[in-house]
Protein backbone atom coordinates (compact mmCIF):
# COMPACT_ATOMS: atom_id res chain seq x y z
CA UNK A 1 0.00 0.00 0.00
CA UNK A 2 0.90 3.27 -0.84
CA UNK A 3 2.20 5.94 1.75
CA UNK A 4 1.57 9.36 0.56
CA UNK A 5 3.54 10.67 3.77
CA UNK A 6 6.76 9.32 1.85
CA UNK A 7 5.68 11.66 -0.94
CA UNK A 8 7.20 14.88 -2.30
CA UNK A 9 5.75 16.07 -5.66
CA UNK A 10 2.73 14.69 -8.02
CA UNK A 11 1.69 15.69 -11.31
CA UNK A 12 -2.16 16.05 -11.17
CA UNK A 13 -3.59 15.50 -14.61
CA UNK A 14 -7.00 16.86 -16.33
CA UNK A 15 -9.01 13.78 -17.69
CA UNK A 16 -10.67 16.58 -19.67
CA UNK A 17 -7.13 17.64 -21.32
CA UNK A 18 -5.30 15.80 -24.30
CA UNK A 19 -1.87 14.71 -23.48
CA UNK A 20 0.17 13.14 -26.07
CA UNK A 21 1.75 9.65 -25.44
CA UNK A 22 5.49 11.30 -25.47
CA UNK A 23 4.87 13.73 -23.04
CA UNK A 24 3.14 11.50 -20.72
CA UNK A 25 5.83 9.12 -21.27
CA UNK A 26 8.14 12.16 -19.63
CA UNK A 27 5.52 12.77 -16.95
CA UNK A 28 5.48 9.28 -15.74
CA UNK A 29 9.25 8.65 -15.50
CA UNK A 30 10.33 11.99 -14.60
CA UNK A 31 10.43 11.05 -10.50
CA UNK A 32 7.50 12.13 -9.92
CA UNK A 33 6.02 10.17 -6.88
CA UNK A 34 2.48 9.49 -8.16
CA UNK A 35 -0.06 10.84 -10.72
CA UNK A 36 -3.55 12.30 -9.63
CA UNK A 37 -6.05 11.98 -12.47
CA UNK A 38 -8.30 14.97 -11.05
CA UNK A 39 -10.55 17.91 -12.46
CA UNK A 40 -13.23 19.84 -11.83
CA UNK A 41 -15.14 20.63 -15.68
CA UNK A 42 -15.90 17.75 -17.80
CA UNK A 43 -14.81 15.24 -16.12
CA UNK A 44 -16.57 11.88 -17.13
CA UNK A 45 -16.40 7.96 -16.43
CA UNK A 46 -14.86 7.59 -20.18
CA UNK A 47 -11.95 10.44 -20.03
CA UNK A 48 -11.05 9.11 -16.20
CA UNK A 49 -10.17 5.59 -17.57
CA UNK A 50 -8.94 6.52 -20.69
CA UNK A 51 -6.37 8.32 -18.77
CA UNK A 52 -6.09 5.51 -16.54
CA UNK A 53 -4.94 2.96 -18.65
CA UNK A 54 -2.20 5.33 -20.22
CA UNK A 55 -1.17 5.86 -16.65
CA UNK A 56 -1.34 2.38 -15.69
CA UNK A 57 1.60 1.28 -18.54
CA UNK A 58 4.30 3.27 -15.66
CA UNK A 59 5.13 1.78 -12.58
CA UNK A 60 3.96 4.70 -10.28
CA UNK A 61 1.03 5.10 -8.02
CA UNK A 62 -1.92 6.27 -9.75
CA UNK A 63 -4.94 8.24 -7.87
CA UNK A 64 -8.48 8.88 -8.55
CA UNK A 65 -9.13 12.51 -6.91
CA UNK A 66 -12.78 11.97 -6.93
CA UNK A 67 -15.07 15.25 -7.83
CA UNK A 68 -17.94 13.28 -8.66
CA UNK A 69 -19.60 10.04 -7.78
CA UNK A 70 -20.17 9.26 -11.41
CA UNK A 71 -16.59 8.74 -12.33
CA UNK A 72 -16.14 6.46 -9.16
CA UNK A 73 -14.27 3.01 -10.95
CA UNK A 74 -12.24 0.01 -9.85
CA UNK A 75 -8.45 -0.16 -10.84
CA UNK A 76 -6.63 2.79 -9.41
CA UNK A 77 -4.30 2.43 -6.28
CA UNK A 78 -5.74 4.84 -4.33
CA UNK A 79 -9.01 7.39 -3.97
CA UNK A 80 -8.47 10.80 -2.80
CA UNK A 81 -12.32 12.28 -1.29
CA UNK A 82 -11.85 15.87 -0.96
CA UNK A 83 -13.74 17.46 2.27
CA UNK A 84 -13.82 21.50 1.53
CA UNK A 85 -13.31 22.76 5.14
CA UNK A 86 -14.02 26.31 4.00
CA UNK A 87 -17.75 25.74 2.62
CA UNK A 88 -20.99 26.70 3.50
CA UNK A 89 -21.96 24.21 1.64
CA UNK A 90 -22.78 20.88 3.84
CA UNK A 91 -22.63 18.86 1.06
CA UNK A 92 -19.35 18.91 0.37
CA UNK A 93 -18.10 18.00 3.42
CA UNK A 94 -19.90 14.98 4.11
CA UNK A 95 -23.17 15.07 1.84
CA UNK A 96 -22.09 13.67 -1.35
CA UNK A 97 -19.35 11.45 0.87
CA UNK A 98 -22.63 10.08 2.94
CA UNK A 99 -24.32 9.57 -0.74
CA UNK A 100 -21.06 7.36 -1.67
CA UNK A 101 -20.99 5.35 1.59
CA UNK A 102 -24.61 4.22 0.72
CA UNK A 103 -24.16 3.50 -2.75
CA UNK A 104 -20.99 2.29 -2.71
CA UNK A 105 -19.64 1.52 0.91
CA UNK A 106 -19.67 -2.01 0.17
CA UNK A 107 -17.08 -2.12 -2.52
CA UNK A 108 -14.64 -0.01 -1.57
CA UNK A 109 -11.61 -1.13 0.35
CA UNK A 110 -10.89 1.18 3.04
CA UNK A 111 -7.49 1.26 2.84
CA UNK A 112 -7.66 2.79 -0.53
CA UNK A 113 -9.23 5.53 0.93
CA UNK A 114 -7.69 8.87 2.10
CA UNK A 115 -9.52 12.02 2.79
CA UNK A 116 -8.08 15.27 1.77
CA UNK A 117 -8.96 18.54 4.22
CA UNK A 118 -9.59 21.03 1.72
CA UNK A 119 -8.36 24.60 1.90
CA UNK A 120 -10.01 26.37 -1.26
CA UNK A 121 -7.72 29.56 -0.80
CA UNK A 122 -8.55 31.17 -4.35
CA UNK A 123 -11.95 32.02 -4.70
CA UNK A 124 -11.92 32.45 -8.06
CA UNK A 125 -10.83 28.80 -9.13
CA UNK A 126 -13.56 26.66 -10.66
CA UNK A 127 -12.79 24.37 -7.59
CA UNK A 128 -14.20 27.15 -5.20
CA UNK A 129 -17.09 28.16 -7.85
CA UNK A 130 -18.32 24.90 -7.90
CA UNK A 131 -18.22 23.97 -3.95
CA UNK A 132 -18.83 27.21 -2.43
CA UNK A 133 -15.59 28.40 -1.23
CA UNK A 134 -16.50 31.68 -1.85
CA UNK A 135 -14.50 33.77 1.18
CA UNK A 136 -10.59 34.12 0.42
CA UNK A 137 -8.92 33.10 3.81
CA UNK A 138 -6.38 34.75 5.53
CA UNK A 139 -3.24 33.34 6.61
CA UNK A 140 -4.72 33.06 9.72
CA UNK A 141 -7.75 31.46 8.30
CA UNK A 142 -5.30 28.78 6.60
CA UNK A 143 -3.65 28.30 10.17
CA UNK A 144 -6.99 27.43 11.70
CA UNK A 145 -8.18 25.30 8.93
CA UNK A 146 -5.01 23.68 9.31
CA UNK A 147 -5.16 23.03 12.92
CA UNK A 148 -8.82 21.90 12.35
CA UNK A 149 -7.29 19.51 9.77
CA UNK A 150 -4.62 18.17 11.65
CA UNK A 151 -5.14 18.80 15.54
CA UNK A 152 -8.99 18.50 15.85
CA UNK A 153 -10.19 16.37 12.70
CA UNK A 154 -6.61 14.46 12.51
CA UNK A 155 -6.64 14.04 8.50
CA UNK A 156 -4.47 12.24 6.74
CA UNK A 157 -3.99 15.07 4.20
CA UNK A 158 -4.28 18.90 4.37
CA UNK A 159 -4.54 20.28 0.81
CA UNK A 160 -4.04 24.05 0.73
CA UNK A 161 -5.25 24.85 -3.07
CA UNK A 162 -4.91 27.88 -4.98
CA UNK A 163 -5.47 26.37 -8.31
CA UNK A 164 -4.45 28.73 -10.97
CA UNK A 165 -2.71 31.02 -8.32
CA UNK A 166 0.79 31.04 -6.76
CA UNK A 167 -0.09 31.30 -3.33
CA UNK A 168 0.88 32.72 0.16
CA UNK A 169 3.87 31.38 0.77
CA UNK A 170 4.09 32.55 4.76
CA UNK A 171 0.37 30.97 5.24
CA UNK A 172 2.11 27.71 3.72
CA UNK A 173 5.02 28.19 6.50
CA UNK A 174 2.16 28.63 9.20
CA UNK A 175 0.35 26.23 7.66
CA UNK A 176 3.41 23.92 7.80
CA UNK A 177 4.85 24.91 11.28
CA UNK A 178 1.19 23.75 12.72
CA UNK A 179 1.00 20.21 10.66
CA UNK A 180 4.56 19.53 11.79
CA UNK A 181 3.68 18.43 14.88
CA UNK A 182 0.74 16.03 13.60
CA UNK A 183 0.68 13.06 11.23
CA UNK A 184 -1.38 14.88 8.28
CA UNK A 185 0.58 15.27 5.62
CA UNK A 186 0.43 18.83 4.19
CA UNK A 187 -0.12 19.12 0.22
CA UNK A 188 0.20 22.32 -1.65
CA UNK A 189 -1.50 23.17 -5.34
CA UNK A 190 -1.42 26.05 -7.56
CA UNK A 191 -0.23 28.06 -9.91
CA UNK A 192 3.60 26.59 -9.84
CA UNK A 193 5.03 27.26 -13.07
CA UNK A 194 8.58 26.82 -12.36
CA UNK A 195 11.27 25.11 -10.79
CA UNK A 196 11.90 27.68 -8.38
CA UNK A 197 7.94 28.57 -7.13
CA UNK A 198 8.15 25.16 -6.45
CA UNK A 199 11.44 24.84 -4.85
CA UNK A 200 10.27 27.61 -2.64
CA UNK A 201 6.80 25.40 -1.71
CA UNK A 202 8.66 21.87 -1.21
CA UNK A 203 10.84 23.64 1.46
CA UNK A 204 7.10 23.82 3.69
CA UNK A 205 4.76 21.55 1.83
CA UNK A 206 5.24 17.96 2.43
CA UNK A 207 4.07 17.24 -1.49
CA UNK A 208 3.80 19.57 -3.87
CA UNK A 209 1.05 19.08 -6.73
CA UNK A 210 1.76 20.32 -10.37
CA UNK A 211 -1.14 20.75 -12.50
CA UNK A 212 -2.23 23.35 -15.49
CA UNK A 213 2.03 23.64 -15.76
CA UNK A 214 2.41 20.07 -17.53
CA UNK A 215 -0.10 21.33 -20.19
CA UNK A 216 0.81 24.93 -20.93
CA UNK A 217 4.44 24.75 -19.91
CA UNK A 218 5.48 20.71 -20.14
CA UNK A 219 9.67 21.37 -20.01
CA UNK A 220 9.42 24.03 -17.06
CA UNK A 221 6.68 21.45 -15.29
CA UNK A 222 9.07 18.54 -15.62
CA UNK A 223 11.53 20.59 -13.62
CA UNK A 224 9.67 20.93 -11.00
CA UNK A 225 10.64 17.20 -9.35
CA UNK A 226 13.74 17.83 -8.77
CA UNK A 227 13.53 21.36 -7.67
CA UNK A 228 10.83 20.05 -4.81
CA UNK A 229 13.39 16.95 -4.43
CA UNK A 230 16.19 19.21 -3.25
CA UNK A 231 14.31 22.11 -1.14
CA UNK A 232 14.54 21.20 2.44
C1 LIG B 1 -5.22 21.85 -8.80
O1 LIG B 1 -3.74 22.07 -6.93
C2 LIG B 1 -3.84 21.63 -8.26
O2 LIG B 1 -6.14 21.10 -8.06
C3 LIG B 1 -2.76 22.21 -9.12
O3 LIG B 1 -3.01 23.55 -9.44
O4 LIG B 1 -3.22 23.51 -11.92
O5 LIG B 1 -2.61 25.63 -10.71
O6 LIG B 1 -0.98 23.72 -10.87
P1 LIG B 1 -2.43 24.15 -10.80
Amino acid sequence: MYNVREWRHVFKLDPNKEIDDELLERVCESGTDAIVVGGSDGVTLDNVLELMVRVRRFPLPCVLEVSSLEVVTPGFDLYFIPAVLNTTEADWITGLHFEAMKEYGELMNPDELVVEGYCIANPECKAAKLTGALKRPDAEDISAYARLAGHLWKLPIFYLEYSGKYGDVKAAQKAADILSETKTTFFYGGGIKTAEQAKEMGQYADVVVVGNAIYDFPEEALKTVTAVKNSV
